[in-house]
């Protein structure tokens, strides 16, 4: 038998095409588990058909199995009443794993690796959901200890697809368990997951916090995925898995079809080894016959893993839809200075009280002005720092998806910045300080994140350039001697402030060539220190920075309102040659007003008008998905003598169009639109009774449910946020609802529409069954369908009345079958 340490697995995982599985549900199922019914129960129930899928595996060819555990953490177990044998679960299901892969040798390395699977919580986490951190670290954790004391040789966490879960996964895997740790998302044919999340902001995010392997699963099938796995493997030089469906679903006379038999799946082998997956397996839709016919292909190519990314990387940030690489494309990086209260008698109270909506203000305004990051600090005197450093962390991701740089003295501030961040952030900052070094750098590591390394020590600020360089140099190996590479320091050599010590001035520029040259870090720098106390202070701030740009600076801290610091940064990329056609110095003049103007100046072009109205500020609340600061607006409004009708006419609903037309674009992801449809919520239910008695939910009622055996409902809960909002009566059956219960539902109700969702291509058929007795029932409601997975053409083969292609869809649908009774036509 081979040795299976953690080592020997890294290697075997990281350098040898290793052929997993195939699925698992599907096979249980085939096996005669009831749809709907936990898959997980079975690994106590039914051990033997269990043991029977592995077996079936491992006779195909795999090289790895993976634990029947994709349900057991402790809120997917609630659901069938089975958290209180969660840790009997998981050991149960590594047990038995393990035993069948010890009874067969594999073929290329001994025996087969046990892999504990880990899948969705099914419940998001802040600010898309109520699920803190903390909480969803302490479910992961217990389900990643379970596993490793069962016995599994590995952990994989799979189909995640909002990257704050994925991130308290990994966190809590790495954190509680020696284990290696495969992370893998699921994307949908844009590319995307269903939060938003690109590969390569993915893999950025994941390749920080330490993930031994990254790739995507389930998702379409292996063609869409090849080109998620080209984009990790351009930015990570992790190892890579790809994990596939059998292609998409069809779904044929009421059975749901995977168009990939094994031969065409197989046959896809030579491109994912060329895309960079080393670790190819298949998930649903596959069975032993397409991990035995891709073993044949292996055997019969015998493929090379294509060599993995060399070279010095880049620094690189993420928000939680994009990432920043800083590459001269992207360069100088303008890190946003205004979310910080110093000196700012509004912006503290707006942080004291927690309401963050000057922030959310600021954040937007410095994004649109082209700050690529923004810097976050709370620092007011007395505030609880890690709390107010959450609130703001959390409420800033509704207004924008830039990196965050989270920048205080207090390690416990930091702490919870990070951990409310669903990206790769920059730690503002650590110095040579030993304890700072000692609190500071295991947050970088742990959290995945970048981190400024400011050059002062305990013996304070160096005044040489040369003594700055050993600064950054003894922090830079202590970063190094943790494990956190490289690529995520950034130094800031320090700007002291010339009206009292300008004969220094100078050091900080010659300080930035100095470690640029000998560390090959690159450098950033606070700029408008330099003018602390003097007159125009945006004159001196503006000539520093052109200083040091011209010295490599990489960024600075400024402001980006300020039209002087692009006047600069837009010159300085053109002499630096990084605007390499002068396009962007080009753009950037040809929008300046004319030197000689001949009426009056426009206002500059980067200052952001700001909602000085209560609407205004509503309109923002509702967009920046404000949803705790939005009643007290409303509540403003109504005391200033808003119409509460007119509110919803007015404001609150054009304001959530808006969203959904961005969403509709593709501008807006759907954290941002969830966030949004939230705050709008919670406005209409403040509302709701100052409404003249018979106008909230006048519109009609609708019954929403998702169909029995399935327990997806974000889609639906969308909707039906969207429906209360736009005046009908909507009536939420939950998920997993007997077709019984919705006909009897909609009768009471006196239901105008029923509206049905499934996410999985076997509920889907269960639609059918509800039109059916809705029909015999002679049930006058109209039917609507909606989900991922299915069609218009599905809907006219099942004889329903419409189907919503996505929730803004499904809500036109509603007000195309009741028209007419809108609340402007009852006013
Ligand atoms: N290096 C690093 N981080 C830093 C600094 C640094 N963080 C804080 C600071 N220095 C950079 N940020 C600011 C923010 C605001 C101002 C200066 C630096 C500033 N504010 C005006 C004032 O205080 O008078 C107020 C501006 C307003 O009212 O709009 O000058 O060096 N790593």
């Amino acid at each position: 038998m081979s040795n299976n340490s953690r080592e020997n697995i890294l290697e075997r995982l990281g350098n040898h095409i290793v052929l997993g599985s195939g699925a698992m549900g599907t096979m249980l199922q085939a096996a005669g588990l009831h749809p709907g019914a936990s898959p997980d129960s079975l690994n106590l129930d039914r051990p033997e058909l269990v043991a029977a899928v592995h077996r079936a595996y491992l006779e195909s060819g795999s090289d790895v199995l993976l634990t029947n555990t994709f349900g057991s953490s402790r809120p997917k177990l609630e659901e069938f009443g089975l958290a209180d044998r969660l840790d009997e679960i998981n050991r149960a299901a590594a047990r038995l794993a393990r035993s069948e892969a010890e009874r067969y040798g594999g073929e290329r390395y001994g025996r087969a690796l046990v892999a504990g699977s880990i899948g969705p919580t099914g419940q998001f986490v802040e600010p898309l959901g109520e699920m803190t951190f903390d909480q969803a670290f302490e479910i992961f954790a217990e389900q990643a200890r379970a596993l490793e004391k069962g016995g599994v040789d590995f952990l994989v966490i799979e189909t995640m697809a909002d990257l704050g879960e994925i991130r308290a996964a990994v966190i809590a895997a790495k954190a509680v368990t020696r284990l290696p740790v495969v992370a893998q998302m699921t994307f949908n044919p844009d590319g995307r997951t269903f939060t938003g999340t690109d590969a390569v902001t993915a893999a950025v995010v994941l390749d920080a916090l330490g993930a031994d392997m990254i790739g995507a699963n389930c998702s379409g099938g292996p063609d869409e995925l090849v080109p998620v796995i080209r984009a990790m493997a351009a930015v990570s030089a992790k190892p890579l898995s790809l994990v596939a469906n059998a292609g998409l679903p069809r779904l044929e006379a009421g059975r749901t079809v995977f168009p990939m038999g094994p031969d065409q799946f197989a046959a896809r082998l030579p491109a994912l080894v060329e895309a960079g997956a080393v670790l190819i397996g298949g998930c649903c839709g596959t069975g032993p016959g397409h991990i035995q016919a891709m073993r044949g292909e292996l055997n019969r190519l015998n493929p090379s893993p294509r060599p993995r990314l060399t070279g010095p990387k880049p620094l690189s940030l993420a928000g939680r839809t994009r990432s920043l690489f800083f590459v001269p494309q992207n360069l100088p990086v303008i890190v946003g200075e205004r979310l910080n209260p110093t000196a700012r008698k509004k912006l503290a109270a707006d942080a004291q009280e927690g309401r963050f909506e000057l922030y959310r203000q600021e954040a937007r305004a410095q994004a649109a002005a082209g700050a690529g990051v923004l810097d976050v600090n709370v620092g007011v005197p007395g505030i609880d720092e890690p709390a107010a450093m959450r609130g703001a962390v959390l409420a800033l991701q509704g207004t924008t998806d830039l990196p965050l740089s989270i920048d205080s003295p207090n390690p416990a501030a930091l702490e919870a910045g990070l951990k409310a961040f669903a990206g790769k952030a920059l730690v503002n900052s650590v110095t040579g300080e030993e304890d700072r070094l000692e609190a500071v750098l295991p947050l970088v590591k742990r959290y995945g994140a970048s981190v400024i390394a400011l050059t002062l020590d305990d013996a304070g600020i160096p005044m040489t350039a040369g003594e700055r360089l050993a600064v950054a140099e003894k922090i830079l190996g202590r970063a190094l001697a943790l494990g956190i590479p490289k690529e995520n320091l950034i130094v800031d050599p320090l700007v002291l402030t010339a009206g009292a010590q300008a004969r220094e001035a100078m050091e900080t520029p010659r300080a930035i060539r100095l470690i640029k040259e000998k560390l090959g870090l690159p450098c950033i720098l606070g700029v408008s220190n330099i003018s602390f106390g003097l007159p125009r202070r945006e004159v001196l701030n503006s000539a520093y920075l052109i200083t040091n740009l011209a010295y490599g600076l990489d960024a600075a801290i400024a402001n980006p309102l300020e039209p002087r610091i692009w006047e600069a940064v837009n010159s300085m990329r053109l002499l630096l040659y990084y605007d390499t056609d002068a396009s962007g110095y080009i753009s950037y003049v040809s929008g300046l007003p004319s030197p000689r103007p001949e009426g009056p100046v426009p206002p500059a072009a980067h200052t952001a008008a700001r909602p000085v109205d209560t609407a205004g500020r509503i309109r923002s609340a509702v967009i920046d998905g404000d949803r705790d600061g939005i009643v007290a607006l409303v509540e403003q409004a109504l005391f200033e003598g808003a119409n509460p009708m007119e509110l919803i006419e007015k404001t609150l609903i054009p304001s959530l169009e808006e969203v959904g037309d961005g969403f509709g674009a593709g501008r807006v992801f759907l954290p941002q639109m969830m966030l949004a449809a939230e705050a709008m919520k919670r406005a209409f239910n403040h509302l709701k009774p100052r409404l003249p008695k018979d106008r909230a939910g006048s519109r009609g009622t609708v019954i929403l449910a998702t169909v029995e055996g399935d327990i997806h409902d974000i889609g639906k809960n969308i909707v039906a946020v969207l429906l209360e909002n736009y005046g009908f009566r909507v009536v939420d059956l939950g998920k997993s609802v007997p077709a019984g219960r919705i006909i009897e539902a909609a009768r009471e109700e006196k239901a105008e529409i029923i509206g049905l969702s499934a996410l999985m291509t076997t509920t889907m058929p269960k639609m059918r069954e509800v039109i059916l007795e809705a029909k015999s029932a002679g049930l006058r409601a109209k039917v609507l369908i909606g989900g991922a997975v299915t069609t218009q053409s599905y809907a006219r083969e099942i004889g329903a009345d419409g189907h919503g292609r996505d929730a803004r869809a499904a809500i036109e649908l509603c007000r195309q079958i009741i028209p007419g009774r809108s609340f402007k036509e009852e006013t």
